[in-house]
């Protein structure tokens, strides 16, 4: 066995660390403050290729696997968690279904887009009435002619009002449901009866938009179907597909928050004095900090080897879940644990031990609740 990162990731994850030191952190606060990203910034990280992490290098992407986008996101999530998420979901969620089953036709159009970052792309699934219940979807798909008719809203979008670009979960058979019944659409942000509704306003991830959508007799060409017609019913497939590897980046930005939280814990340990002595001379506060530093070191560990078997191109449906459920159950511990080692300071708005708190606690929620990790690890386990 080898756990040693190869030499050309270990260079890339240098090159995310200097730019998260350099660029992102110290406009973190002020991020935090105004809800928006530099324009300056995007343009940066559209520089670095950060657009196109697994897109092959063919349609202009770094063409990294699992293990490489993973150290990615650990690095981008040691600052404000927003600059992770303007690009999370034209990397993983909003394009890998396109990546995965769409034609080479869709590949070509979209993909080199996306990857540049002149395109942002997003995933539509999530609806009033289907959140953890994916299948219960009711944004409705019926073909007239050349075009397919999209009518229904999708909700808590991230990135929705910005994308161009929206892989879309519509039903086109009722009487299917999630066999047969759900399809998998492209749809672009200018295509008649397409709208973005509320921006929702959300506890934390400020600087980074969930939003409604709202498809009113919205046109998408006939060939907009992910995979064309031998794809119609195949979408919710996709979409858990899709989700799987979703569920691998949650571990990731989990995981890198955690670090960062427990480096500022360790750092304030050394430093805070009371009773006369450093607090980190309390046995109390070292537990806090040993109990971090270990499960850090099993999440990473975990995330690190599920990347891997993606890579080798196994199923991870059961080690996606288990990863996300677990780091992320992990950061909120970890999150937790950081504001009692700050005291005081770690709820004030003054240091950003709080907005990590608040950030962290979306990531047992987004791309499947713990409820449904849970779900999914059983059922795959009582499957065998
Ligand atoms: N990969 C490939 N196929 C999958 C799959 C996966 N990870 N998960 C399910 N499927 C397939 C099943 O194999 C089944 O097809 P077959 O009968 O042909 O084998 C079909 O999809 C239906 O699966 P299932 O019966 O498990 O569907 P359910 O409606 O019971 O839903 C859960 C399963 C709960 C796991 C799903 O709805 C889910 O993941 N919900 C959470 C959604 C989510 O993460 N939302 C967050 C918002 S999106 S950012």
């Amino acid at each position: 066995m080898d756990f040693t990162i190869p030499e050309d990731l270990r260079m890339m994850q240098e090159t995310i660390r200097r730019f998260v030191e350099k660029d992102l952190e110290p406009i973190s606060r002020q991020v935090e403050e105004e809800g928006t990203i530099p324009e300056g910034i995007v343009q940066k990280m559209r520089e670095l290729g950060l657009f196109g992490l697994p897109i092959p290098e063919e349609y202009g992407g770094l063409g990294l696997g699992a293990l490489g986008e993973i150290l990615v996101y650990e690095e981008l999530t040691k600052t404000n968690a927003c600059f992770r998420s303007r690009i999370g979901t034209s990397n993983g969620i909003g394009s890998v279904g396109i990546l995965m089953d769409g034609t080479e036709e869709q590949k070509q159009k979209y993909l080199p887009r996306i990857a540049s970052g002149e395109w942002t792309a997003c995933f539509a699934l999530s609806e009033p009435e289907a959140g953890s219940d994916a299948a219960n979807i009711k944004t409705e798909a019926v073909l007239d002619g050349d075009h397919w008719v999209l009518n229904g809203m999708k909700h808590f979008i991230t990135n929705g009002d910005i994308a161009h670009v929206f892989t879309t979960m519509a039903v086109t058979d009722k009487s299917k449901g999630s066999r047969g019944g759900i399809t998998a659409f492209i749809v672009e942000k200018d295509m008649p009866g397409f709208s973005v509704g509320t921006i929702e306003k959300k506890m934390g991830l400020r600087g980074s938009n969930s939003s409604e959508l709202i498809f009113d007799n919205c046109m998408a060409p006939k060939e907009n179907v992910i995979g064309g017609d031998d794809m119609i019913g195949q979408g919710f497939k996709t979409a858990m597909r899709v989700l799987d590897k979703g569920r691998l980046t949650m571990g990731a930005c989990a995981l890198g928050a955690s670090q960062k939280l427990l480096d500022m814990c360790i750092e304030y340990a050394k430093q805070r004095v009371q009773f006369g002595k450093p607090i980190g001379q309390f046995q109390m506060v070292q537990a806090m900090l040993a109990d971090m530093a270990t499960e850090i070191y099993a999440a990473r560990q975990m995330l690190y080897n599920a990347a891997w078997l993606r890579d080798q191109g196994k199923r991870i449906t059961r080690e996606a879940a288990m990863v996300k459920l677990f780091c992320t159950e992990m950061g909120s511990r970890i999150a937790d644990k950081a504001i009692q080692i700050f005291g005081g300071m770690g709820y004030m708005k003054e240091l950003p031990v709080e907005m990590f708190y608040r950030d962290m606690r979306l990531y047992r929620i987004f791309e499947g609740t713990s409820e449904i990790m849970r779900v999914v690890i059983a059922r795959n386990l009582l499957k065998e």
